[in-house]
This record gives structure tokens, C-alpha cells and sequence, in this order.
């Protein structure tokens, strides 16, 4: 066990909270590892501890993968306000800014706020009163619930099993970052019963042919330019420009931006890749999705690397001001790759 007194620590959280309604938050749409953990949270709670109701809350959009291992799993996640929880257990978040839409309400809840995560708090920490168990030792927070599961003395059951191996298996990049520890817990996981290729099966969902069609023009048509050591991908399609601009990132820029015409106006959705965010501080979010929505007649938002913006303009002026906008931040002028 990498740590003793967080595991204990969880265990105790948790058999305190008998009897209670609990909302489990996960970052913004979730993945494996949030999810797993989640689901495995909701069932201790459930099955063990006796809660008066455990709801699993993923905010903003789940991308395709994430709701087929729900589906799998047969876990219904909720959408809507949180509404009267006496607990609300932030999962896998790494910062407040990630519980999205609820931020709000996670903040004015009339109760406990507890975090259980496996990334570093956020600078200057979490709120006070926030009850925080983090961990930067473990790979996942699913290998977290593995040590919670033991110390409470629950025998996982083999949808426990699985939801923690996904969790684990994607986190670890496909168990490239797995370390002895993890890969004992793997094998573990198999002895419940877990069929590695069956789950992982799972959420290896086809994508839609217009998706697959939508990403392939987004390519075709990208700009690429470069700001030092930066290199910053456009693109226009009239639909999915979310799994677009996740595309033009996994080719291999830093940044992405995907703009369509929506409604009557634009929408741009922006990602970046973590070591941007990590060595620039530009924040997508608040540095350009935000400022775009204002000053163009609209609103727009996220987080670091993921934000979204609607606006009252064309997507060529929409991208031209996303471009001046990270010029500014990043105090040097692109060129056309
Ligand atoms: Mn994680």
C-alpha cells in the first residue's frame, strides 16, 4: 500500500457518511479513471455503508467511450442540478475549475466537501473546510479504491473489478507508466475475474461515420502556424468540432482551434495539449474562450486545456481573435507554418 494513513483516512470518510444522500463529482467528462472510481465509490457507499442515495455527476459533455463503459457498467450517471446533498466527493478533479458547471453549487453545498484524487491540489490548496485526500503516488485514483476496497474489508465483485482495471489501464496510458505496484494490483484485478481484453473491449466504441468524415475535412482544411516553440492548428467543419479539435491534437500541435457556424453565430471549441497549459500558464478557459464570448457577443468558458466559446461572429473573425488573443498571452507573433 503506497499510503497507509490516506487509505485509512478514506476508509474512516466513508463509514462516516452512513445514512447520508452523496453526490459524486467527477472532472469534466470524466474518463475511465473517474469514472471507475466513481462507480466503485457509489457501491461501497451503497452496498457497504448504507447511504440514503449516491448520484454520479460527470459536467459538461461525456465523449463517447466514457458513456459506453456507463453503459457497461450499467451506471446511470445524472445530469442536472446536485439539488439537497449532504456530501459532494470531488473524484480525480486535480483543480475546483474542473467540476464545471457545478462548481457552484459543489461551493455553496449546506454540508462536507471531501476530494479524493491522485493529481497535485491545486496552487494555494482547496477551500477551507474541504476535507482533501490526495495522493501524487498513485497512478490512478481506481488504485486508490483498490487499497480503500481491502482496507474496509469489501471483496470486489467482478464489474468492481473491471470498472477498476479500466480506470487504472487508461490512466497508466495503456500500463506504459504501470510500476510493480500497479501491475501487482493488474493481477489482482484478473483474479476477480477481470477479462482485460473483454473490458477493455468495452470502450473501444466505432466512431460515427459523419464523425470519422468531420475529422477528416477538419484536417484537411487545418492552418498550421507557430509561435516559438509552439505550434497552433485551425480548423473549420459545420459540426463536431469538439472530437475535431481532439484530433488536431493527437496529429501533433499544441494547440487547436475548431470553429463552425452555429445558430446565428459561431462556435469555436479550443483544446491544448497539458505541457502548453504546464509551461505557458495560458489558460483556454479564462485567457481566450472568455474573452472571445465578451467581446464578440457571446460567452464562452472551460478550463486550461478545454474550452468552449458561442459567438455573434464569422469563424474566420472568431479564429483571427483566438490567434491575436494567444499572441498577447504569450508576448511573441506567429508565422504560417
Ligand atoms: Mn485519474
Amino acid at each position: 500500500m503506497r499510503d497507509k494513513a490516506l487509505i485509512e483516512g478514506i476508509g474512516h470518510f466513508l463509514r462516516s457518511i452512513g445514512g447520508k444522500r452523496v453526490a459524486i463529482v467527477t472532472h469534466v467528462g470524466g474518463d475511465a479513471d473517474a469514472v471507475g472510481a466513481a462507480y466503485v465509490i457509489k457501491r461501497l457507499l451503497e452496498e457497504t455503508v448504507g447511504c440514503a442515495g449516491v448520484y454520479i455527476y460527470v459536467p459538461d459533455e461525456t465523449s463517447a467511450p466514457v458513456r459506453a463503459m456507463a453503459r457497461y457498467l450499467k451506471l446511470d450517471l445524472s445530469s442536472g442540478a446536485i439539488g439537497e446533498a449532504d456530501v459532494v466527493i470531488l473524484v480525480d478533479v486535480g483543480s475546483l475549475e474542473q467540476a464545471g458547471d457545478y462548481l457552484k453549487e459543489v461551493m455553496r453545498i449546506n454540508g462536507k466537501v471531501c476530494v479524493i484524487d491522485h493529481h497535485a491540489p491545486p496552487q494555494g490548496g482547496y477551500p477551507q473546510g474541504f476535507l482533501v485526500f490526495v495522493s501524487e503516488s498513485y497512478r490512478a485514483v481506481c488504485e486508490i479504491l483498490m487499497d480503500v476496497a481491502q482496507t474496509m474489508d469489501v471483496k470486489l465483485d467482478t464489474l468492481e473489478a473491471e470498472a477498476l482495471f479500466l480506470g487504472i489501464y487508461y490512466d497508466t496510458a495503456r500500463l506504459s507508466l504501470a510500476d510493480q505496484e500497479t501491475m501487482g494490483k493488474v493481477c489482482e484485478l484478473v483474479r476477480l475475474g477481470v477479462n482485460p481484453s473483454k473490458s477493455i473491449q468495452s470502450m473501444e466504441v466505432p466512431i460515427d461515420l459523419s464523425e470519422r468524415i468531420a475529422r477528416l475535412k477538419g484536417a484537411m482544411r487545418m492552418n498550421l502556424y507557430r509561435i516559438g516553440e509552439w505550434l497552433i492548428a485551425t480548423s473549420q467543419v459545420s459540426s463536431f468540432q469538439t472530437p475535431v479539435a481532439r484530433a488536431l491534437l493527437s496529429l501533433g500541435c499544441h494547440v487547436s482551434l475548431v470553429a463552425g457556424e452555429y445558430k446565428d453565430g459561431t462556435v469555436v471549441s479550443m483544446r491544448a495539449q497539458q505541457d502548453f497549459f504546464n509551461k505557458t500558464g495560458v489558460n483556454l478557459g479564462r485567457d481566450v474562450a472568455q474573452i472571445v464570448g465578451t467581446r464578440l457577443g457571446g460567452y464562452g468558458g472551460g478550463h486550461s486545456t478545454a474550452a468552449r466559446v458561442y459567438c455573434k461572429s464569422t469563424p474566420d473573425k472568431a479564429i483571427e481573435l483566438c490567434l491575436s488573443l494567444l499572441e498577447g498571452s504569450l508576448g511573441e507573433r506567429l508565422s504560417r507554418v
